[in-house]
């Protein structure tokens, strides 16, 4: 199912990811933006697979992926997985992390397993209006600044904060906004690992992929990863192959 949805976008099309904990309002976003009617709601029927649909802003065409909720990207569960592998080896042009105003210390956590594996990333701090109710005041400047990425804040439900979210996703797609994620760092042991694999990685899947992510993943053993390097691998022998031809 995922493979096929992937494969039925385009190659040039321009693909948004919505990623987020689970409830935070990612169906909500996507119906208000593509004006279709996702399934929203706290009830089965929730977001398992990934929903698409398109909008058009500024005469340009769109594609938003609708992935499902996950507390994070271990690729422990299915939804976990989805999401995992559509932001990384689905190549979005960004992603938008949809975090809950309401409890942002518990939703940052995915936004910066997200920041590890992508730069385009755009935080939406949503249920503002839910925060304003309970009186708690998000500092979104302060927070860019920390995380090193645009942030906005939203209430899906009643459009507030859409029209600035799209111009923010516009001018990171166009690359006229560069976020410039912070990077995690971890143990001086795991740190030389990572700067010993990051060269041969890079010189194996090129840019395709994160190197470092992907290196962090191989050093914690996680070998779901494992058949999209060798489709990458094979891809690019392929590519090669095809120069050797033409050249
Ligand atoms: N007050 C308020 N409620 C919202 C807002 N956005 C979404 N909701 C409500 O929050 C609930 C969950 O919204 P969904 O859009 O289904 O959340 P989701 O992130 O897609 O959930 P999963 O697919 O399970 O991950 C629904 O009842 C929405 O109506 C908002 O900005 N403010
Ligand atoms: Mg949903």
């Amino acid at each position: 199912m995922k493979h096929k949805e992937i494969s039925l976008i385009a190659e040039n099309d321009t693909i948004i990811a919505l990623a987020g904990n689970p409830n935070t309002g990612k169906s909500t976003l996507f119906n208000m933006l593509t004006g279709l009617r996702q399934h929203t709601g706290n009830w089965p029927g929730k977001t398992v697979f990934q929903a698409k649909g398109s909008f058009i802003y500024k005469g340009k065409k769109y594609v938003l992926v609708d992935l499902p909720g996950t507390y994070s990207l271990l690729a422990s569960s299915v939804e976990e997985k989805i999401a995992r592998d559509f932001i990384c080896f689905g190549r979005p042009d960004a992603t938008v992390v949809v975090l809950d105003a309401t409890c942002l210390e518990r939703n940052l956590n995915l936004a910066l397993q997200v920041m590890e594996i992508s730069e385009r990333i755009i935080v939406c701090i949503n249920l503002i209006d839910e925060a304003r109710r309970k009186h708690l005041d998000v500092d979104t400047g302060k927070l860019s600044e920390t995380l090193g990425m645009p942030v906005v804040a939203t209430a899906a439900r009643n459009g507030e904060g859409l029209a600035e979210l799209l111009k923010v996703i516009s001018e990171v797609v166009a690359g006229n906004c560069r976020p410039k994620p912070k990077t995690v760092r971890y143990s001086p042991e795991i740190e030389k690992a990572v700067a010993k694999l990051k060269p041969k990685i890079k010189n194996l899947l090129g840019d395709q992929v994160n190197p470092r992510w992907i290196a962090l993943r191989l050093l914690e053993g996680d070998t779901s990863i494992e058949p999209y390097i060798k489709k990458i691998m094979k891809n690019k022998v392929r590519k090669a192959k095809l120069r050797e031809v033409l050249a």
